[in-house]
């Protein structure tokens, strides 16, 4: 009787201490395992979807005109794009990550915004706006849309913009003004105040260079370039130095994220060969372009945007 009841009273602190520690492990593992809690966001059909790293648990999370999602680095919140019926143009919008408790951040009316991502700190959020018809520039505002302060003032494109993970530089990708070539694009990086901006890439302008993202560390910039004829996904220092392809085939290879740990680079590969027509689906594969696996099987045009969770693009 005695040990019966001992053992039971050993169980129920076993099992409580199992139950305290499960609590503490969820805790701290705030920056999420590519392995286990991760999950890959992207745009399909004009809306936000999430999966799984391994491409299982396909879930919609909105159902309006939706796009470009970009994870905050603590996953809890997304922003992204949304089409104001109103005034017929996309502005910022923030939700949670499981598509609930959508809030509007922006009310521009003039041209659409686009690309919006979060600082490091998760205090911040930069994204690209049309001020006025002379191309595209980089704006920053406070996550609950307060204090927007525009960074860039040129009349050329200036697209694309993410945080360094020290949230000092922003990376971004810039039509180069060239009448010849008014589409050529270079990567280039600037202070986050917009200050000291600098060109890394396309100095030949003889192509496209274009979807910067830092790596974790910030140590490496990817993007992509369509330098042998087709777009590949390259890899080169922050400073522009040792470019190098990752992919090498015939079909586009667009807008590389690196997950949060910078051992997997995400990207979109258009699976149609020919160039008018287009068959996007989200593909993983390792830095060095090995163990490459194709995660989705929806051959759609209007895919696009895949980001790790805790990797804001
Ligand atoms: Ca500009
Ligand atoms: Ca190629
Ligand atoms: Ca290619
Ligand atoms: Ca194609």
């Amino acid at each position: 009787m005695f040990k019966k009841k001992c053992f039971g009273k050993i169980f129920i602190r076993v099992a409580l201490l199992l139950f305290i520690f499960s609590f503490i492990s969820a805790a701290t593992c705030i920056t999420p395992d590519i392995n286990s809690s991760g999950k890959i966001f992207f745009s399909y059909s004009y809306n936000i979807y999430s999966i799984n790293i391994d491409g299982s648990g396909e879930k919609q999370l909105t159902f309006d005109l939706e796009g470009v999602p970009s994870p905050s680095p603590d996953g809890s919140k997304i922003v992204f794009k949304k089409y104001v019926s109103g005034i017929n143009k996309y502005n910022i919008f923030i939700m949670n990550a499981d598509g609930s408790s959508i809030k509007r951040l922006t009310n521009f009316s003039t041209q659409h915004e686009n690309y919006p991502t979060f600082s490091p700190d998760g205090r911040k959020i930069i994204f690209e706006r049309n001020p006025d018809g002379y191309g595209d520039e980089i704006y920053m505002m406070n996550t609950d849309g307060t204090n927007v302060e525009r960074l860039t003032n040129n009349t050329v494109s200036d697209d694309y913009p993410s945080f360094s993970p020290d949230g000092t530089k922003i990376v971004f990708e810039r039509y180069l003004d060239v009448p010849a070539a008014p589409s050529v694009k270079g990567i280039f990086i600037m202070n986050a105040d917009g200050s000291n901006v600098k060109q890394l890439t396309n100095f030949d302008r003889n192509y496209n260079d274009k979807d910067p993202s830092l790596s974790p560390d910030g140590s490496k910039i990817i993007f992509c370039s369509d330098r042998d004829g087709d777009y590949e996904i390259f890899i080169m220092n922050a400073d522009g130095s040792g470019q190098k392809q990752i992919t090498n085939n015939s079909l586009e290879d667009k807008t590389p994220g690196f997950s949060s740990d910078g051992n997997k680079i995400v990207f979109i590969r258009d699976l149609d060969p020919l160039p008018y027509s287009t068959e996007n689906d989200i593909f993983l594969m390792n830095i060095d372009g090995s163990g490459e696996k194709r995660l989705t099987y929806y051959n759609s045009s209007i895919l696009d945007s895949p980001a790790f969770t805790g990797k804001p693009r």
